[in-house]
């Protein structure tokens, strides 16, 4: 059985200020009983707001469920075509590998050689340090986290970058427009991105608006640019796979559900590069349109 309690908004920004500083739960529990706060409502409490972390849902509201069914993650049933061969309008790619969980597919033939070279001459004199947003202020910020070089291309800014949103759409199910900017990522060598999932958790005000603006983050492409010489793997560690880059490949993985649940399995990250270099496309797609900040891109 299970009961509804009052869950001020202020002892829940207090709770999510706290865990997005990196506090234990634990921790929290501890302070809110000294606070004289009956133990199973300290627990409950952070557990929601560690729960909407975990699966990128909304903060808890003002009133909080108590001895209810826990949340788990269940996979949607898959909208990339079967089969080893996907023919996406002229373009064949043949399939390397399928995951179930989290739901990913590995892709051969995706770009072509000519594609990627274009890709990285458009990009590589409007490189910039990559940036994340920052999960206590929400400012965009250099990441340790992610320290390669970025760019990003307006949704059909060249005639290259349309006929490829299209390939993007045609293959996940999900519109061109629901995609953000693609991105361009060049890692040197001991460049790495750290563990992190792409959907957005909504610690703070920067992801909140986003979220309001666009919907969460469903999936993600990554296309490889070149062959790397050693290191720069993309791999998932809840799973203990990793993804060796290959020019034209590319590895789509997909983590919304149509709960709107987000799949904490698809924790990723890039390896550190150990020599040369290492060029990658991003596709973040979204459940809705996507419409950037005004001020810029995300
Ligand atoms: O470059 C990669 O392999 C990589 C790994 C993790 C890229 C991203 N995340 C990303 O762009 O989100
Ligand atoms: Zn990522």
């Amino acid at each position: 059985m299970s009961i509804t309690v009052s869950f001020p908004a202020a002892l829940r920004d207090w709770i999510t200020h706290n865990l997005t500083r990196g506090v234990a739960p634990q921790a929290i529990v501890r302070e809110l009983v000294d606070r004289k706060n009956a133990p199973e409502l300290a627990s409950a409490m952070v557990d929601a707001v560690s729960s909407a972390f975990l699966y990128g849902t909304p903060l808890p509201g003002e009133t909080l469920e108590i001895g209810g069914a826990p949340l788990t993650y269940e996979v949607e049933p898959w909208r990339v075509p079967d089969g080893p061969l996907i023919r996406l309008g002229e373009h064949k790619v043949r399939v390397i590998a399928r995951m179930h969980r989290p739901a990913a597919v590995l892709l051969d033939n995706f770009l072509s050689a000519n594609e990627c070279e274009q890709l990285t001459s458009l990009a590589r004199p409007r490189l910039d340090r990559s940036t994340v947003v920052d999960p206590v202020t929400g400012r965009n910020v250099v990441a340790g986290h992610r320290s390669s070089h970025g760019m990003f291309f307006r949704l059909g800014e060249t005639p290259l970058i349309a006929r490829l949103e299209s390939r993007i759409s045609e293959l996940t199910g999900l519109p061109v427009e629901n995609g953000e900017g693609l991105q361009l990522l060049h890692y040197e060598a001991g460049a790495e991105s750290t563990p992190h999932v792409d959907y957005l958790v909504p610690g703070n005000p920067a992801n909140q608006e986003s979220i309001a603006r666009s919907g969460q983050r469903v999936g993600t492409l990554l296309m490889y640019l070149n062959d790397v010489d050693g290191g720069g793997e993309t791999v998932f560690p809840q799973i203990g796979w990793s993804v060796v880059p290959r020019r034209g490949q590319a590895l789509y993985f997909e983590y919304g559900n149509r709960f709107g649940l987000a799949d904490p399995s698809s924790l990723h990250a890039s390896t550190p590069l150990r020599t040369g270099e290492k060029w990658v496309a991003t596709k973040w797609i979204r459940t809705r349109r996507f419409a950037p900040r005004v001020s810029g891109m995300e």
